[in-house]
């Protein structure tokens, strides 16, 4: 009878300090309280940027906005840098190189990186008329550094638990035309990438994952997984859209493969190695797969959604503030 008894004592206490494996798992995970993405924040920073007329390297609005978007983001973090280099592009032109990054957090290893480019085309070549002028670039160029802006505004209201690195690609969209009559050269495009792919702003820099905003802002826009984010980075476009869809932007964020997109991502996953996603808008209707307004002078402030970038921005949120 007592040996019955001692057990049953033993048994109790077993299962007193024996953690319970369900309340062991919500004790891990607490509840995060994510912020909400202001998608008039981002349309404004995008205004902003267009404001400053076409942003094309060495032009005037170029010079200009880059001051501008260096000094917004260091409003949200002391830690903004740039990179300068000198480079040539496809038609023999020497120009000078701004890649700007802002640090969150630098001293935590735990990091991941979220970039966009912010030149804009220097051509309208997509266009029927005046395709050798600039375009303004609001989607392709301003929205992703608009929703990356509205991004760091709330990182620096709101500590994330992870570190984040925000970086401005420049020389994204100086590619070679289709109707150039020069050789057809490789690599033209994403210049800003391939710069920082091969000379990380730090040694041994290393993130967990990055994800690629580029034309985010167009209406009813929807985002699909390129082959090239695909190839790399399988698991995390499975956790974005995962995010999207729970959030109820599923209309945004379809599950469809499109063709690979060379874009910054195409860099940072081969140069950079960090398994990098591009969220990026494809239309079925268009020859291009883009925006029917891309390159041409239709990628004006009138083709800019606040839903479009709510969708995208409180995606972000989520990710971030949830690791
Ligand atoms: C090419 O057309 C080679 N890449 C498209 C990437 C791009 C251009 N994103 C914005 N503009
Ligand atoms: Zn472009």
């Amino acid at each position: 009878m007592k040996k019955y008894f001692y057990i049953l004592i033993i048994a109790f206490l077993v299962a007193c300090f024996s953690e319970n494996p369900k309340q062991q798992k919500q004790a891990e995970k607490p509840k995060v309280e994510v912020p909400t993405f202001n998608s008039d924040s981002a349309y404004h920073y995008i205004q902003t940027q267009v404001d400053f007329g076409p942003r094309y390297i060495s032009s005037k609005g170029w010079e200009s906005c880059g001051d501008y978007l260096f000094n917004e983001l260091k409003k949200h973090t002391p830690y903004v840098q740039e990179q300068n280099t000198s480079f040539t592009t496809y038609d023999g032109k020497n120009h000078q190189l701004r890649n700007i990054i802002a640090e969150f957090s630098p001293e935590k290893n735990n990091r991941i990186l979220l970039c966009a480019h912010w030149d804009t085309r220097h051509v309208a070549d997509h266009d029927t008329v005046n395709t050798d002028k600039p375009i303004l670039g609001a989607n392709d160029g301003g929205s992703g550094v608009g929703v990356l802006l509205e991004v760091a505004r709330q990182l620096a209201l709101q500590n994330s638990n992870i570190g984040v690195d925000i970086i401005l690609f420049d020389a994204e969209d100086y590619g070679q035309p289709e109707s150039s009559l020069s050789a057809p050269q490789q690599h033209t495009w994403c210049i800003g990438s391939q710069y920082w792919g091969n000379n990380p702003h730090k040694l041994n820099y290393y993130a967990r994952y990055g994800i690629l905003l580029d034309m985010v802002g167009g209406p009813n826009a929807v985002f699909k997984h390129d082959a090239v984010s695909k190839h790399f980075a399988p698991n995390i476009l499975k956790k974005v859209w995962g995010i999207a869809n729970n959030l109820g932007y599923g209309q945004f964020f379809q599950y469809q493969l499109t063709p690979q997109i060379i874009d910054d991502h195409y860099y940072i996953n081969n140069l950079a190695h960090i398994p990098t996603i591009d969220i990026i808008e494809h239309d079925n209707q268009t020859l291009s797969g883009f925006n029917k307004h891309w390159h041409t002078h239709g990628d004006n402030m009138d083709n800019i959604s606040k839903e479009t970038l709510q969708a995208v921005g409180q995606t972000i949120l989520e990710v971030v503030y949830n690791e």
